[in-house]
């Protein structure tokens, strides 16, 4: 039996950046539209946060929507800084699996491709093979789930894996309770993330 310590990282936000591909394209797209900056977002969901800080502007949820359910918008994700190189180097530890561990959004259409074709691309072919793609991340078996969203929830009520917040702007302010974070893949703080987990 294989004692492989099995790491599951989320994508977006943690490998993937979502919240700067959206600020980009949501400047570009609607420029005479209110925004938030990337420093002020709170909570998880985009749309939330505009519809409630421009509740007087018709259709500012739509406009937001617009953005991540255009094609491209998946695919063109700039990388999270140190992500590829930190999760190709977590790949090669002795004793450990890596798996992707990512939600589609409402509309699949481009996103489900896209999430495909963005890890052959930066991260390379044989990573097609780690992506897990569910909305129910609960029912995905491992020991540590990376992961910039604070309520994961679902049909699990006690987990297999332990949840590790990855820091994001959104989340600073929220309540975390005895949850480690990981604040960045640059600092190396990642790999005594991984060594702790090993030891257990
Ligand atoms: P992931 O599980 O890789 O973090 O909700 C579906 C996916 O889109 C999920 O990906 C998170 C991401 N997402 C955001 O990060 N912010 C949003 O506002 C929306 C709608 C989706």
């Amino acid at each position: 039996c294989k004692k492989n310590l099995r790491v599951l990282l989320d994508m977006d936000q943690v490998l993937a950046d979502f919240e700067l591909g959206f600020f980009q394209e949501y400047r570009k797209k609607y420029p005479e539209y209110p925004y938030i900056e990337m420093k002020d977002r709170v909570g998880f969901f985009v749309k939330d946060q505009y519809e409630k800080m421009f509740s007087s502007v018709p259709n500012i949820g739509n406009a937001v929507a617009n953005i991540y359910n255009a094609k491209k918008f998946f695919l063109n994700l700039p990388e999270i800084e140190g992500a590829v190189d930190a999760a190709k180097k977590l790949a090669k530890m002795e004793g450990v699996d890596v798996f992707i561990c990512t939600s589609p959004i409402e509309k699949y259409k481009y996103c489900l491709p896209e999430k495909y074709e963005w890890v052959h691309k930066h991260l390379g072919p044989e990573w097609v093979a780690r992506i897990i793609l569910t909305k129910d991340k609960t029912m995905v078996n491992g020991h540590l789930l990376i992961d910039d969203r604070v309520d994961i929830i679902g049909a699990i009520e006690r987990p297999s894996w332990e949840h590790v917040v990855f820091s994001a702007n959104h989340n600073m302010k929220a309540d975390i309770g005895k949850r480690r974070r990981l604040d960045n893949w640059t600092n190396g703080d990642w790999k005594e993330l991984i060594e702790d987990f090993k030891m257990r």
